[in-house]
This record gives C-alpha cells, sequence and structure tokens, in this order.
C-alpha cells in the first residue's frame, strides 16, 4: 500500500482541475471534487480497507466508476487518467494549483495572456511585477505565489498530523514485531501532538544486538535510505515523510524520551537547569560526576530538576517549566471530560450519516448530547436547509428525542455569515433552535478590521451562540484569512458567545496559540468535530490535543459541561 488518502485526493483535484480547464461536463468535475474531499477525510486509509474488502460505494460520494478508479490507483500507484489527459497540457500546468487562490480560470487566463504553464514561470512573472496587468492578481496573490515558491524552493514541506498517523501506526506495528524489540514510541512535534510534523521521530528499546536499525531500512514503504547505523537510521517513506528511528538500552529510554520528544527550546531550559544543579543531561540520563544517576523514566529525569512530569503537549518552552518549577501546571482537559458535540452534519445537507445514525454514534460515544448543524441555504452550498427544511427537522429531532433517556440531540444549525455580516437565515428560523453556530465561507480576501467587524456584527444577532472555525485555514491548503482574533475573542465574551475549536484534523481552527490566548482572555471554548460522517465524530480526540497545547483545562471548555449547564451557558441576554 503505497498511495495514501491525500495522495489520491490530491490526484483527484488535479484531474478536475484540468477537466475544468478543458472545459468538461461540470458534473463530472464536481464528482472528483466530491470524491476527493470525501477520501481526504476519511479516517481511515483507503488502501487498508481495499485491503480488509471494504465496500467503497458505501462512501459519500464515491459510485461504482470512481470505486474501481481508486483500487485501480491502489494497485497500480498511478491514476490513468490523469495521466491522458495531462498529456493534453503543458507539463506544468496543473501544478499551480497549488497557490491558494488560483483556480482553472485563472490558470486559463494566466496561460493565454502570459504563456505560464508553470510554477517556475508563474513565480518569475511574480518576481518581475508582470502580473500586476492581469485582472484579479493583486499584490496579495503576488505574495501568496511568492510564498509558495519559497516553500518548494527550501523543499519544507509538513505534514498534517492525521496524515502522520496514518503513516506511523503501520510502521510501529512493523517494528514491534522485530525480535528483541522492547518499546516502540513516537516522539518529537507527534508526540507533542502539533498540528503538522516535519517528520517522524520513533524512539526503541531493544536487547543488546536486536539489529532494529537494520531491519527498518527494510520496511515496504521505504523509497529512500538516508542514513543506517548501529543505533540510528533515517529513512524516507514513498509518501515523502521523512522517520528517523534511535535505538536506546532500557536505562536510557526516559531520557531519550525527554531529548527526542523535544522540542529543542524545552531541552535547552532543561539542561541549562540541570547545570546549575551539577548536572548533565542528554539522551542517556542525567549524570552527576560522568555517573549516571537517572533515565529510565521521563518522571525520574524531571524529578532530578525538581520538577514534576510535564505532559509533552506543553513542551515548548512557553513557560511551562517556570509553571512546573511553582506547581502550577494545568490540569490538561482531556477526552474523557468532553460531554457532547456541538457541530455535526447529517445527510440532510452536506453530510452522509441520518439523524438516527449520528444520534446513536454519539450516545455510544458516552455523549449526553448533539448538536445537528446543518448548513444553510445559501450560494455554493449543497442542499443546505431553508426555513421550513429546519423546522421540520426539528420537529423529528423533538421526536427523536422523546425515546432518549439521559440524552438529547440538540436543534442547530451553521448558517453562513453573508460578507456584510447578516446571515442566511432569518430570526424566526434561528429562534426555535438550541443553539446557533454562525460562519463564513464565502469572501476570504477582507481585510482584517473588514472581516473582524463581519463576524462581530453576525455575533450582534443575540440567537447566534458560537462562531465555527474562526479562521478558515485548511491546513496546507488555505491560509486563515486575515482577522483580529483578541478583538473578536472579547466581543464574543462581551455577548455571551463561544469561538469553535474545530476538531476536523484539516483545520484545527482555532490553533494552539489561539487557544492560549482564549483562555488569558477568560473566554470558553467549544472543541467541535463538524462531522460529516458517523465514525468521524471521532476526531474529537485531534481537537483535544490542540486544545491541551492549548494550556486549556476542563473549565476552559464549554463542551466538559453536562446538558443543564450547557444550556444555561448558551442563553444570552
Ligand atoms: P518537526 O519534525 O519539525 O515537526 O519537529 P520536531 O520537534 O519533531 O523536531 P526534530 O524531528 O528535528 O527533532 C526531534 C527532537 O529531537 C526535537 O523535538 C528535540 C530533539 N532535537 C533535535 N535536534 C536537537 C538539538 O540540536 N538539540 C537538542 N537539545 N535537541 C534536539
Ligand atoms: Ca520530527
Ligand atoms: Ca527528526
Amino acid at each position: 500500500m503505497t498511495l495514501h488518502n491525500p495522495q489520491i485526493a490530491e490526484l483527484f483535484n488535479r484531474y478536475a482541475v484540468l477537466l475544468e480547464i478543458k472545459g468538461d461536463n461540470p458534473f463530472r468535475v464536481r464528482a472528483y471534487r466530491n470524491a476527493a474531499r470525501t477520501i481526504e477525510n476519511l479516517p481511515r486509509d483507503v488502501a487498508a480497507m481495499l485491503g480488509e474488502g471494504d465496500d467503497l460505494t458505501e462512501l459519500p460520494g464515491i459510485g461504482d466508476d470512481l470505486a474501481h478508479k481508486i483500487a485501480d490507483i491502489v494497485s497500480t500507484e498511478r491514476f490513468a487518467d490523469f495521466e491522458k489527459l495531462k498529456k493534453q497540457f503543458p507539463p506544468g500546468l496543473a501544478d499551480l494549483t497549488e497557490v491558494p487562490g488560483i483556480g482553472p480560470k485563472r490558470i486559463k487566463l494566466l496561460h493565454q495572456k502570459l504563456k505560464i504553464d508553470s510554477l517556475a514561470a508563474l513565480t518569475e512573472a511574480a518576481r518581475k511585477g508582470r502580473l500586476r496587468g492581469v485582472p484579479g492578481f493583486g499584490a496579495k496573490m503576488e505574495a501568496g505565489i511568492l510564498r509558495v515558491a519559497e516553500k518548494h524552493a527550501a523543499g519544507e514541506k509538513r505534514f498534517r498530523l492525521s496524515v502522520a498517523e496514518m503513516v506511523a501506526e503501520p510502521y510501529v506495528r512493523f517494528l514491534r514485531r522485530i525480535k528483541g524489540v522492547r518499546q516502540v514510541t513516537l516522539a518529537g512535534s507527534f508526540r507533542r501532538r502539533r498540528d503538522t510534523v516535519g517528520d517522524l521521530d520513533i524512539l526503541v528499546t531493544a536487547v543488546p544486538h536486536a539489529s532494529v536499525a537494520d531491519r527498518f531500512v527494510t520496511y515496504g514503504e521505504v523509497s529512500e535510505v538516508l542514513a543506517n547505523g548501529p543505533t540510528k537510521a533515517s529513512v524516507r517513506l514513498k509518501s515523502g515523510i521523512q522517520v528517523d528511528l534511535r535505538v536506546v538500552a532500557s536505562r536510557s529510554y526516559g531520557a531519550a524520551l525527554v531529548y527526542f520528544t523535544g522540542s529543542k527550546a524545552h531541552n535547552i531550559t532543561l539542561r541549562t537547569m540541570g547545570q546549575r544543579r551539577g548536572l548533565k543531561i542528554n539522551e542517556y540520563g542525567v549524570f552527576k560526576k560522568d555517573k549516571w544517576i537517572a533515565g529510565r523514566t521521563e518522571k525520574d529525569v524531571y524529578e532530578q530538576l525538581g520538577l514534576p512530569y510535564i505532559e509533552p503537549e506543553l513542551r515548548e518552552n512557553q513557560g511551562e517549566i517556570e509553571a512546573a518549577a511553582i506547581g502550577k501546571l494545568p490540569k490538561l482537559v482531556t477526552l474523557a471530560d468532553i460531554k457532547g458535540d456541538l457541530h455535526a452534519h447529517t445527510e440532510a445537507s452536506d453530510g452522509s450519516a441520518t439523524l438516527e445514525d449520528m444520534a446513536h454514534a454519539a450516545r455510544s460515544r458516552g455523549y449526553e448530547y448533539l448538536a445537528i448543524s446543518d448548513h444553510s441555504k445559501y450560494i455554493g452550498v449543497t442542499h443546505g436547509l431553508d426555513p421550513a427544511r429546519l423546522a421540520a427537522q426539528a420537529r423529528k429531532i423533538e421526536r427523536l428525542n422523546a425515546k432518549f433517556e439521559n440524552f438529547r440531540i440538540l436543534r442547530s444549525t451553521e448558517v453562513d455569515i453573508l460578507p456584510d455580516g447578516s446571515l442566511a437565515l432569518p430570526d424566526s428560523a434561528l429562534k426555535p433552535l438550541d443553539l446557533v453556530i454562525g460562519a463564513v465561507h464565502s469572501k476570504f480576501d477582507l481585510s482584517a478590521r473588514q472581516q473582524t467587524e463581519r463576524i462581530i456584527r453576525a455575533m450582534d444577532n443575540r440567537y447566534v451562540n458560537i462562531i465555527a472555525h474562526p479562521f478558515g485555514r485548511l491546513i496546507g491548503e488555505r491560509e486563515p484569512y486575515a482577522l483580529d482574533i483578541e478583538r473578536l475573542m472579547k466581543a464574543a465574551r462581551e455577548r455571551g458567545c463561544f469561538l469553535e475549536l474545530n476538531a476536523q484534523p484539516s483545520r484545527l481552527d482555532l490553533s494552539d496559540i489561539h487557544c492560549r490566548m482564549a483562555k488569558k482572555l477568560g473566554l470558553k471554548l467549544a472543541i467541535s468535530t463538524d462531522a460529516h460522517t458517523a465514525e468521524t465524530l471521532d476526531y474529537m480526540r485531534f481537537g483535544i490535543d490542540q486544545a491541551r497545547r492549548g494550556w486549556l483545562e476542563p473549565d476552559d471548555v464549554l463542551n466538559t459541561r453536562g446538558l443543564k449547564e450547557l444550556l444555561r451557558l448558551l442563553k444570552r441576554d
């Protein structure tokens, strides 16, 4: 299994772009885009699903034809239709879509007006200011193009945490099966749960002479061996991710784990603290006058510095060591603290599960409530609900709720915030709901002041409770839009509104830094999955990861409250 979900999704997206440039049937174009989105958001690797005989046509937007194509791509490692279509165009043309904001129409325009047919040509034109004359290409677009070019030049590519997980888990299983191996632990930014990782760092303890590194480089997914020594190795996988391995003895496990979990800045501060106590700290242990005194567990290492254990998510040298020293570490929120999910979709709009299935899935996760927040009817939104459909859904929810004990579906909507800050649904449609989520899905290019005021205006509506994915970023695809987040947070707090930490691994919006800002400002956040399928209610854990990185405690999170208290907190005025 070689091509993973993100790569298959990318192939489909690029294919859709070429189809569109060619002027192919718009339904076909949309079908490939939808399929790309489905695959991208799957919680499991599609290659693994095929391996287990799963029927892909059960996935939303995947019919017989697409299911065959996916199976083909997985088994042949190439997308034949795409290769064929590509031959009709200059070779670099589809790469142009990597630039945020550049779609088929603009590519066509660039090609016709300036004969631009590759990223290199585009960069060159941007540098020389030749794009200025082309309609729709302002200074902002120019800056975006140059940013993408820089990233390419630096070979800098980071991978979403969820993608890294899909790649890492089978590798870890492979390593666990090697004879003589004891522990296998993922360290680095992966363990600190950063939203993206640059590479994977795997720490292994093993009996002496277990030849772990030699086996490590034989893994089927390896495309290139970068280094291979007795206790260290590095490889690049076919997915493009680099993986570093370190093998240590058991008595160094804790010290090595501290070292390779990082962050580097956290480690440097620890080492400096150690020096003041006459201790040397490295990946092999804590040493006093060259004598090993600790290193078996992480707790032992921190203890030598007079510190309690510090959770990996906090290890960014952002005050966690100082907080630990005075016994003021936060008691971080955990998945077990979450009492419900406040943002989910059903087949009524663009989700794929029924209301009943979503409720069942939420109950089986031990939740007390689930908000069903299908999209409002608005241009560009597929199957958005108008007031009549929303009211009908609310009645259906009430009938279902009558059957539940200790569980409730909350009537909600994800209503579009229009460019002027008004909402896509009238107040009369919002009033009967249990909670209203406002979201921006259009006009991303407003100035920070305009965008902030647009959202504040939406919160001026007394029925609005939560602002979804406040920055609108899509990790690796779309930059966050300009926003005065501190002003927005203060405005939310004043109005009794909340902001969302959207737990989709492609969003994670608000980010860790903004979680911390919200906590400092005394604004509670909702951690919500925005699930479009029953399975992806499990994305909650990705939201929890970022909340923990943002120092959030249960009290800082809206949906750690039981139903009664939640409804009280949602009341405005
Ligand atoms: P990444 O891969 O860019 O997402 O971030 P990390 O934190 O995983 O960084 P990476 O893979 O370069 O190194 C893994 C850990 O190893 C890092 O978090 C701390 C440790 N480390 C790496 N280089 C150094 C160093 O020069 N000094 C110290 N103290 N630690 C280092
Ligand atoms: Ca790393
Ligand atoms: Ca590394």
